[in-house]
Formats: structure tokens, C-alpha cells, sequence
């Protein structure tokens, strides 16, 4: 049940969310509801081929269509040097089309008109003709000697965009030498797509008498995108003001800058005009930032009990035609290398293959910092492969390789170092809160009766929070965040944070923190965030890093505020500041409880009454540069049914037990536990993005790649245990991706289990229902 949320010292209390009554009232304001006078509308024109040279295009007619007012090419681009932008790996993208297209719905023109209608119209008349190419849709066949080259404009001699080492690969080549049990799976996760509820758009604004663009965009990550756009356009920094208002969803599809964004803006500095562009849902799933696509292979070498040596993994990662993976720039595969997971490994030697291919740039960090889902998903399947071969109960193997939690700080073989965590505490509650001894009683007479009845299990360790700046940045923007607190003369407060939600509840959260430090209730506190012409700079809200970064900046932003109140407060009370004492509620002087003052009573001190030579005001800034990431953990475990008939698998139970350190909002993270376990649901039984050899996206709308609705989920059930972040001002660490990083292992160790009895050992997802059929129709379970 929510709190009211005017209650004081609101840490930790599950305070309903500000937010709530205009999200569910309909009067959120999102990017299509903004409606600005003189506004046009833009379509894009976009490649129905794969991979194609351009011969030439004709917009003549297109020009003459009703209420079109410009059409652009890759060629009026070039001429002004915008047909390439950087991409925020370091590579570079086609923001139109010019000599060839690399993807199918790749952007080759785009038509500005009066209404959205006659865009659309007119774009049909732009006609294009293609002389098509080869296509390379399989990253193992890309990386064929006689493979075609993709990128002509990079001057490759393979498409081969990086290999990436982690890890010390004597020293694991070592102790598989020895090892007296080795174990080897090829593990695929799927491409998939972040799909969030409202795609991706903008408004460009351009006024011609100040020189000001005002550029509204749902956007993760409003200032990186201020910077970028200025280093692109050329416009100056301060001439451009980002706004992102209320975001329907984010899920990291918003982090990356598209071609349409620059688009819309080039066009309405040509026409002087605003000008909108919203994607439809085929744009969105087919162009926009899809996530994943890797296929791994792991080794572990290990003792015959199944206690862990060495790890070794070999992947290819297939990034689309453009390296556009929002990565910080020193980890080309994101933070892959957490793989050993929450277990000792002695060594581990990790490499990674990026790979150009023809399909929709991406590689983006769908609920995950940056690659640590693939990463989490790999060890915790062959942990249960390890399991299996040496006949340890997966639970008892894990328990075998915890790091330990008197091993914290603990230094990973690939070069992390784990604030904290207790591994067997959250797995021992997940085990005696879901009953598994019994259910594998259970299991064992269902088995005896040629039932399907499986247990998986995940123990995951996430790293989230990026910074800190000396490791982290993106496109050598340094990776920390930040807050600024005002307290009127009432003792009412505005809070700005570099960091922008899309559905978290910050308004809420960061409110909790800022009251709690300052003895105010949540009503107190505006948290606002999005406006770069307000808000200080912060690098934005993806990879749980919010509460993790701004989070932090918050707290000690309050505690500066905290400071000069103090002394206020001595003023006041009449006494020493070192006489001085907060309850968390009130000040008083020491000794003498009945004397207080409330920051209330401070705030109006602070404008009217300030002590001799104090600057008047009760306002602060902080930039929090976080000394360390935050490692969050959990222990999940599904129980799944499987029909015979038909193959398909009921998620029967499913418990997570989350460990995010302190929590600032219970309901809230019970929230985000319950979203990102159903989109782990979602990749683990009903999503991929396939391709057919020509290159046509197979999956290009909600029709084929599907989204779960509630009639699909499973009934969730949860329950936490509290490690707390040392480092972190108030021990808290991020928590948004962790359901969707650790459970599809629990859903496809759990399906595995139930048909190991029939020798299976791996199912790569999806796990549609006629993947199991045809296993069970291969063993002769089903006719
Ligand atoms: N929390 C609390 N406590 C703790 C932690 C946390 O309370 N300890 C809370 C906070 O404050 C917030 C939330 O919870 O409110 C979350 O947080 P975090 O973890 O820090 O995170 P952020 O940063 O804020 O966020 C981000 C995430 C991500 S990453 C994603 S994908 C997703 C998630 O988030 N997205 C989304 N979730 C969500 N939700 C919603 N509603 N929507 C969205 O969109 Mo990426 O990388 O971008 O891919």
C-alpha cells in the first residue's frame, strides 16, 4: 500500500507516485501532443532493399504534391556536410542515403509538408532507383573471406568492426589444460527490440530572428544529445535548447541520435519553421536501435564437484550496418566481460567480435548496461550445463562458486570490483520462500509419471551506474550526473537532475531523497527533469545509472543545502553551529530539545534573516563523480509446466528476490521488477527480429514480434534482501534492469530441466511452443 505523501522522513516508504495522476488521467505531455503554430510535418523515404547502390533519385514529382514545402536527399546533405553523423561508438552513420543503402528501411530521402498526410503522400513520389547487391545477413558468413564489404566508406579489408579482449588468456589456457571436467555450450541470444510504448520523434524548432533552436525529442539523455547536435550542426551549444518532455518508455531505444532527428532539424533551419517527425511502429521496430544479436560459446573448466577454474568466451556480435551501440567509448562490447557472474572463477579470458552485416544499426542496451543481459544470460545457462554434467543439484553447484561476502570488495579475473553482496542470503531466501525441496519432490513423481515439470534457476550479479568519469564517458563526454536544489523562501523546493525518466518515477524517488535529507515531506519537493536550458548538465537515464549517479548527487546536494542551513539555524536558535542538531525532522540546540527550527523556518531566514556577512538564498549544485559502479544482485527461480500436446510452457510460479542496497521507494522497485520481468518473459518465449536471405526484416511490427500482454504474464512474485552500496551516499544501487537481466536464464533453465530427462541440454530462445514440440516429437513424447 502507498504512503501519503506528505509524511516526513519518507526514506524507504513506499510514497505513491507523483506522477500517477497525470499519467493515468491522460494529461501526460508527450512529444505528439505538443502542437506549435506554423508546425510542418516530415515523412521519411526509406530503402525497400537490403543492400542496394543508388543510381539516382527523382523528387521532382514529389515536389509538386500538395503542401510540400522541401524534399532532402543524402546529396543536399553532403553539400552541407551532414550525410554522415557519428554514431556513439565511434563510428559513423548515413543520416540519408548516398552512393548505397545498407538495410532494408534504411532512410534515403525525406519530404517536409503542411500536414502528416501529405507528407506521407508525397513521399510515395520520390522515386529511387536501386541496382541491388549482395546481402550478408549472417555475421559468421560476413566474416568469410569472400564475403562482400559492407562499409566502403571505412576502407575495410574484412566486415570486422572490432575484436575485444578481457581477461588473461595464458593464465585461463592454463587451467584448462588441467581442468579435470571442461564444459561447452554455444548460447544465441536473439535480436530484440526495446519497442517502447511510444516510438521515437521530434519537433525541430528554428527561430530565424534569435538564431535559438528549440528541439523537443523523447529523449533518454537530453544534454548528450545538446552536445552532439551542436558538434554536428555546428550550431553553437547555447543556441540550442533540448527538451524532453513526458517519454512513453525508453528502454534504450531513446539513447541513440537518428537520422530522422537530424532530419527534421536541418529542415527547419531551411525553412524557418517547426518541424515534426513521429515514427510509426514499423519505422520504430524495423530502423531504431534493436539490442542483442549475439552468439556466444563458453567453456568451463572445473573440478569434478563442479566447483568453477575458468571460464573462456568466444562471441560474435552483430551490430547492423553501422556500429551505433551507445557503448562507452573504452568497452567496444559494452560491460560483457561481468560474465563470471557471482562466482569465484580463478581466471577468465573473454573476446568479442563486432561485425558489420546488413540490418538496422543497433546494438543498443535494452534494459541492460550495456551488454551485461547477454553477459548474465550466458553464465547462469551454463552454470545449469556445468550442473548437469556433473550431476550437482544447480542450487548446491551455485552455492559451491558464490564469491563469498567476506571476498567484497572483490576483484573479478576480467577487472571489476564488486562493492558488495551477500549471494547465499538471497538465494537461501528464494529457496525457502518458493518451497524447492518440495518442488523437486514434486518433480521427481511428476517425472516417474511422464510429466514435464522444470525448476530454473538464476543467481545474477548485474554492474550499473556508469561512471565513474575516469573509466566512462561517451564520445569523450565523462560519465557522472548531477542535481541542483532551490529552496524557496516557504521552505518549497525545486529539484533539477541531469538525468531524465520515462516512466520510473524520479518525481518521486529523488523527491523521497531531497525530503529526507532536509526534514520536508515529498509534497515539498518539484523534481523536474529533461529541460537543458534549466536542468545541470548530466549524461541522462539509461543502465540503471539514475539512482546509482543522480541518485547520489541528490543526497549530497541536499547535505550542501544541509550546511548552510545549519548555520542559519544557529543564527536563529541563538546558539553555536557546533551546538546545533538534526533529527531528520527539525533543528535544535543541543540539550535543549523544545528550541527547534524547521527547514521551513530556515528557508525564510535565508531571504530575510541571514546571519552578518552570510550570501542570502538557499540554494546548491552538485556533480556526483561516483568512485565505483553499483553491483546488484538477485536469486530468481521458475517453475514451469510443459504441455505435451502442444509444447507449450506455463510459467506456473515465478519469485524474484531482488538485492538493489538501500531502497528509496519499495512499490516503486516492486514496479520495476514486475515491467522487466515480463519483457524478460517476452525474450524468453515470444521475440526475435529474423531476416530472410535477402535481407527483409521478418518481424516488422506488433503483429510479428509480439509483446506480451497481461493475459500472457505470469503472476509475479517477489521479496528483496538489503546489501548496501558502500559507496554509495545512501547504499543504494540501481535496480531498473535487473529482472530483465536476470530472469530469461530462469526461464530457459527452467524449460531445460523439464525436458532433461529426454537428454536435452540447451534450447536456444525464443522458446516458441513448436520448438518444443518438435523436441518432444523428435523423443517420442508426442505423436
Ligand atoms: N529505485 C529505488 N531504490 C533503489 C533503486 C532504484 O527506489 N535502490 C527507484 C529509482 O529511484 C527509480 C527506479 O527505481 O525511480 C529505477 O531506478 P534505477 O535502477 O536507478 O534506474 P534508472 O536509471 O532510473 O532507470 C533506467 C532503467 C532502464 S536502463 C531501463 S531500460 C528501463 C527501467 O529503467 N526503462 C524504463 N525501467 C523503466 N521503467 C519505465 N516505466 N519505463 C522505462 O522506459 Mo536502459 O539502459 O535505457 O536500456
Amino acid at each position: 500500500m502507498a504512503v501519503r505523501q506528505t509524511e516526513l522522513r519518507p526514506l524507504g516508504k513506499s510514497v505513491g507516485r507523483k506522477e500517477d495522476p497525470r499519467f493515468i488521467r491522460g494529461k501526460g505531455r508527450y512529444i505528439d501532443d505538443i502542437v506549435l503554430p506554423g508546425m510542418l510535418y516530415m515523412c521519411l523515404v526509406r530503402s525497400p532493399y537490403a543492400h542496394a547502390r543508388i543510381k539516382s533519385i527523382d523528387t521532382s514529382e514529389a515536389m509538386q504534391a500538395p503542401g510540400v514545402k522541401l524534399v532532402i536527399t543524402g546529396e543536399d546533405l553532403a553539400a552541407m556536410n551532414l550525410a554522415w553523423m557519428p554514431t556513439m561508438a565511434n563510428d559513423q552513420q548515413m543520416v540519408l542515403a548516398t552512393g548505397k543503402v545498407l538495410y532494408q528501411y534504411q532512410e534515403v530521402a525525406a519530404v517536409i509538408a503542411e500536414t502528416r498526410e501529405q507528407a506521407v503522400d508525397a513521399a510515395q513520389l520520390v522515386y529511387v532507383d536501386y541496382e541491388p547487391l549482395p546481402v550478408v545477413v549472417d555475421p559468421f558468413k560476413a566474416l568469410e573471406p569472400d564475403a562482400p564489404i559492407l562499409r566502403e566508406d571505412r576502407e575495410q579489408k574484412s566486415n570486422l568492426i572490432f575484436h575485444w579482449e578481457a581477461g588473461d588468456k595464458e593464465a585461463t589456457e592454463e587451467l584448462f589444460r588441467n581442468a579435470p571436467v571442461v564444459v561447452k555450450q554455444d548460447v544465441r541470444f536473439p535480436r530484440v527490440h526495446p519497442s517502447p510504448l511510444e516510438p521515437c520523434g521530434c519537433i525541430a524548432d528554428y527561430n530565424t530572428a534569435t538564431g535559438k533552436l528549440t528541439w523537443y525529442v523523447t529523449s533518454q539523455a537530453p544534454h548528450a544529445h545538446r552536445t552532439v547536435l551542436s558538434l554536428v550542426s555546428g550550431l553553437p551549444e547555447h543556441q540550442i535548447r533540448v527538451i524532453s518532455p513526458d517519454v512513453g518508455g525508453g528502454f534504450g531505444n531513446k539513447v541513440p541520435v537518428y537520422p530522422g532527428y537530424v532530419c527534421a532539424v536541418v529542415a527547419s533551419l531551411k525553412l524557418g519553421r517547426p518541424v515534426k517527425w513521429i515514427e510509426t511502429r514499423t519505422e520504430n521496430t524495423t530502423s531504431t536501435g534493436f539490442a542483442r544479436d549475439y552468439h556466444m560459446t563458453a567453456e568451463i573448466a572445473a573440478e569434478e564437484d563442479g566447483r568453477v577454474l575458468a571460464l573462456r568466451v568466444k562471441t560474435i556480435a552483430d551490430h547492423g550496418a553501422f556500429d551505433a551501440a551507445a557503448d562507452p567509448s573504452k568497452f567496444p562490447a559494452g560491460l560483457f566481460s561481468i560474465v563470471t557472474g557471482s562466482y569465484d572463477f580463478k581466471e577468465a579470458f573473454v573476446e568479442v567480435d563486432g561485425v558489420y552485416t546488413n540490418k538496422a544499426p543497433g546494438g543498443v542496451a535494452y534494459r541492460c548496461s550495456f551488454r551485461v543481459t547477454e553477459a548474465a544470460y550466458l553464465i547462469e545457462r551454463v552454470m545449469d550445463v556445468l550442473a548437469r554434467r556433473v550431476g550437482v543439484d544447480p542450487a548446491e553447484l551455485r552455492k559451491r562458486n558464490f564469491i563469498r561476502k567476506e571476498q567484497f570488495p572483490y576483484k573479478s579475473p576480467t577487472g571489476w570490483t564488486y562493492d558488495s553482496g551477500d549471494y547465499e542470503k538471497t538465494l537461501a531466501l528464494a529457496l525457502e520462500k518458493i518451497g524447492y525441496e518440495e518442488l523437486r519432490k514434486e518433480q521427481a513423481e511428476k517425472r516417474a509419471r511422464g510429466e514435464l515439470m522444470g525448476i530454473g534457476i538464476s543467481t545474477f550479479t548485474e554492474v550499473v551506474g556508469a561512471g565513474p568519469s575516469h573509466t566512462f564517458d561517451i564520445m569523450g563526454i565523462k560519465m557522472f550526473d548531477s542535481a541542483q536544489i532551490r529552496v524557496h523562501p516557504t521552505g518549497k523546493v525545486i529539484a533539477r537532475l541531469g538525468v531524465r525518466h520515462q516512466g520510473q518515477g524520479h518525481e518521486t524517488t529523488f523527491a523521497q531523497i531531497i525530503a529526507q535529507e532536509l526534514g520536508l515531506s515529498t509534497d515539498d519537493v518539484i523534481v523536474e527533469e529533461g529541460d537543458t536550458d534549466t536542468a545541470p548538465y548530466g549524461l541522462g537515464t539509461y543502465a540503471s545509472r539514475s539512482t546509482p549517479t543522480a541518485g547520489g548527487a541528490a543526497a549530497l546536494c541536499a547535505r550542501r543545502i544541509r550546511e548552510k542551513a545549519k548555520k542559519i539555524a544557529a543564527h536563529l536558535l541563538e546558539v553555536g553551529e557546533e551546538d546545533v542538531v538534526f533529527d531528520g525532522v527539525a533543528f535544535s540546540a543541543k540539550g535543549l530539545a523544545s528550541r527547534t527550527v524547521t527547514m521551513k523556518d530556515i528557508a525564510f531566514a535565508a531571504y530575510t534573516n541571514v546571519p552578518e556577512g552570510m550570501e542570502p538564498g538557499l540554494e546548491a549544485t552538485y556533480y556526483y563523480d561516483p568512485p565505483n559502479l553499483t553491483f546488484p544482485h538477485g536469486a530468481y527461480i521458475a517453475v514451469v509446466d510443459i504441455d505435451k500436446g502442444t509444447g507449450a510452457v506455463k510459467v506456473r510460479r515465478f519469485l524474484a528476490v531482488d538485492d538493489c542496497g538501500t531502497v528509496i521507494n519499495p512499490m516503486i522497485v516492486e514496479g520495476q521488477v514486475h515491467g522487466g520481468l515480463t519483457e524478460g518473459f517476452a525474450i524468453a518465449f515470444m521475440q526475435d527480429i529474423p531476416f530472410d536471405e535477402d535481407g527483409n526484416c521478418l518481424a516488422t511490427n506488433w503483429m510479428d514480434y509480439l509483446v506480451p500482454t497481461a493475459l500472457d504474464t505470469p503472476k509475479w512474485e517477489t521479496d528483496r534482501t538489503v546489501t548496501p552500496s558502500p559507496h554509495h551516499p545512501i547504499g543504494a544501487k540501481g535496480v531498473g534492469e535487473s529482472p530483465n537481466v536476470g530472469s530469461p536464464a530462469a526461464f530457459v533453465n527452467a524449460v531445460v530441466d523439464a525436458l532433461a530427462p529426454l537428454g536435452v541440454e540447451h534450447i536456444d530462445m525464443p522458446i516458441y511452443p513448436w520448438k518444443v514440440w518438435k523436441i518432444l516429437r523428435e523423443h517420442g513424447v508426442t505423436e
